[in-house]
């Protein structure tokens, strides 16, 4: 068929580079910029196999999320904003890695097995195709979208409409706020030099006099996600370069994309605190639930996260909030699925990727209460309260400037400080590092991650290292988005987290095929 030729003739302009072969992996593929030519020309056809699959708009985000700068990525995004389905992410790591030969082949092969109408319309959203958004984050392609698919049920699908849905409801939010002052209106945010400090700045305008940000890392000198941004902070537990704030103060840090967020401060004493999506799940999911119970609304809300949960927030949101808690693998697309079983599902990855679900059943009953003229007027407030919750969240996607409007609008309306909620309860110490091996696929993991079941002795040597430290944990798993194998390690003190972790570390290297040089002791 014609079109089949001209596809075999234009790919031969982006030529695979022969033998890569490369994954769809926790959120796409993510390689250095310059492999990924050919992923980009083929991820648009596949793009467009999905849209006529679906018959609805598909979105194609380019962006290297919290890499550095020399990386780059690409992944699709579904129907209702949601991450493709693993079905689909199969068809692009087969198309990703045909030879140039075999290109026709492998894109009849995806037709086939899904019974495409190759003839049917097909619509992409993208960063430079049929509509151009120009650069947005992640989240508000996600969002857009949505939009498109609900025929602008969820929201108006551009730029101005996301800026205006968000503001209008934390603005609504905000009305129910306690003695905010100036001073707690401020907040210092961190846009790790991406995408996410443009928007911000150009969101400003909307949020009047409700939030007054000072941001830094704007992009306008220094590189993406380099010594700042959420993955730096969460993983160097250290603010960001160029971030200049008082003690007591909230700060934020958005990752490249703009999906992510943490929040943290710094004491009189000097002393470091980081507030991860843990303390973020715990916050929303402690207020939700307190305004379900004012509403009268019984409806099942369920925490999900990832073995990279501190074992306090677990303990706390089980033993005294009572609420259920899911572990998943990591990657959101995991938690979304997990979150969806319930009637509010709250996920959040410790690093600071997540948001929360509504079933319909959800919303309609909030909206009932809403309408109702005989519902009485605390049960009212709490559920206009929610109404207005639901509006500001990205039901679609983990997105940064959302979570940090609800964030905002929590803390005002429970008039409460950075280092009140910081107190819920306290995070046991933790390090996180990184190991270099010839073949990373070497490390096979179960039980949402926490065991490894190859290569053989690695599980038995992490369980006996794992006993020689009080209130200790730790596991390992091989990266979706970098190529390496992550260490996660935490213990009653920050010493023994640090030597548990160099020393799965070295397990790993030994027994996993590690490269370079041998891990080596923090201290
Ligand atoms: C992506 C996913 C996240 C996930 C992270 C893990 O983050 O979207 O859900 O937590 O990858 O990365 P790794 O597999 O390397 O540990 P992002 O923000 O880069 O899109």
């Amino acid at each position: 068929m014609a079109h089949f030729q001209i596809v075999s003739k234009r790919s031969c302009l982006h030529p695979k580079p022969e033998g890569l072969l490369l994954q769809y992996g926790t959120a796409g593929f993510r390689t250095n910029a310059k492999h990924l030519d050919h992923i980009m020309f083929r991820m648009g056809l596949l793009a467009t196999l999905r849209s006529k699959k679906t018959k609805a708009t598909i979105g194609v985000m380019v962006t290297a999320s919290h890499n550095p700068e020399e990386d780059n990525g690409v992944k699709l995004i579904d129907p209702l904003g949601e991450m493709v389905t693993p079905t689909w992410e199969g068809f692009a790591t087969k198309l990703a890695n045909a030879e140039q030969a075999d290109l026709v082949t492998a894109l009849k092969d995806v037709i086939e097995k899904e019974a495409i109408n190759i003839s049917q319309e097909a619509n992409v959203f993208t960063f430079y195709a049929f509509y151009y958004y120009g650069l947005v984050t992640t989240p508000m392609l996600h969002y857009m979208v949505r939009c498109q698919n609900t025929q602008g049920e969820y929201g108006e699908a551009t730029v101005e409409g996301y800026y205006k849905k968000l503001s209008d409801a934390f603005f609504q939010l905000t009305k129910n706020a306690i003695n905010c002052t100036d001073d707690q209106k401020h907040l210092s945010v961190d846009g790790a030099n991406g995408i996410g400090a443009v928007k911000l700045r150009e969101m400003e305008g909307y949020l009047k006099n409700e939030l007054h940000i000072t941001l830094f890392n704007d992009g306008s000198k220094g590189k993406l996600n380099y010594q700042c941004g959420a993955d730096f902070v969460k993983v160097q537990q250290k603010a960001p370069t160029g971030l200049k704030m008082n003690p007591g103060e909230r700060g934020c840090s958005f990752d490249g994309d703009a999906d992510r967020i943490v929040y943290y401060y710094t004491d009189a004493e000097e002393k470091f605190h980081l507030l991860d999506g843990d303390k973020i799940s715990t916050l929303i999911s402690t207020f939700l639930k307190e305004l379900l119970t004012q509403a009268g609304l019984v409806l099942k809300i369920a925490v999900v996260q990832t073995a990279y949960a501190n074992r306090s927030s677990t303990q706390y949101l089980e033993d005294i909030m009572k609420v259920p808690v899911r572990c998943t693998k990591t990657g959101v697309k995991h938690l979304r699925h997990a979150a969806q079983e319930f009637d509010i599902g709250v996920f959040f990855e410790a690093n600071g990727h997540g948001t929360v679900l509504f079933s319909t059943a959800a919303e309609e009953k909030i909206q009932q209460l809403v309408e109702n003229p005989s519902t009485d007027e605390e049960a009212k407030r709490a559920a206009v309260i929610l109404q207005n919750t639901v509006n500001v969240i990205n039901q679609a996607v983990g997105d940064a400037v959302s979570d940090m409007l609800l964030i905002e609008a929590i803390l005002a309306i429970k008039g409460m400080t950075i280092q009140q909620w910081d107190a819920i309860y306290t995070d046991l110490p933790n390090r996180q590092l990184k190991v270099k091996v010839l073949d990373r696929r070497a490390i096979d993991t179960t039980d949402a991650e926490r065991r490894a079941v190859s290569p053989a002795g690695l599980q038995e040597a992490i369980d006996s290292l794992v006993k020689k430290h009080r209130r200790a944990r730790s596991f390992v798993r091989p990266s979706g988005t970098e190529d390496v194998v992550r260490v996660y390690a935490e213990a009653e003190t920050q010493e023994s987290a640090d030597t548990l972790a160099y020393e799965v570390s070295l397990a790993v290297y030994r027994l996993a095929g590690g490269v370079g040089d041998e891990p080596k002791p923090l201290h």
